[in-house]
């Protein structure tokens, strides 16, 4: 392969990364009893992506204790695993841990 094929190979292979990590969404990493980041912004359509990094088992559900909503649920996931929920309305949707008891929030913006 020429040095101006390598080149424009390489060029392509940025441009798709760059156009893949704009629009990969919103991920909120679970690791050691905590969501990070606990607190996101989106705008309504957009999808948030919770990957668990935890050596525990977690379950992600709407609602916040004491006010538990059954707008969304994930199964219980794994070390590795991961689970995406779309925001279809404007809106604030605290969420949990089923499992850890820990907290956090997406804001939903037009
Ligand atoms: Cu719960």
């Amino acid at each position: 392969m020429g040095r101006l094929a390598a080149g424009t190979l390489l060029a392509a292979a940025l441009v798709l990364a760059l156009l893949f990590s704009s629009c990969g969404g919103t991920t909120i990493v679970i690791k050691d009893f905590q969501f990070e980041p606990d607190r996101v912004t989106i705008k309504a359509g957009e999808t948030v992506t919770w990957k668990n990094e935890d050596r525990r088992d977690h379950q992600v559900m709407s609602g916040a204790p004491p006010v538990m909503t059954d707008q969304f649920m994930s199964p219980v996931l794994s070390k590795g695993d991961s689970w995406s929920y779309t925001f279809e309305e404007p809106g604030e949707y605290p969420f949990h841990s089923m499992t850890g008891g820990f907290m956090g929030i997406v804001y939903v913006e037009e």
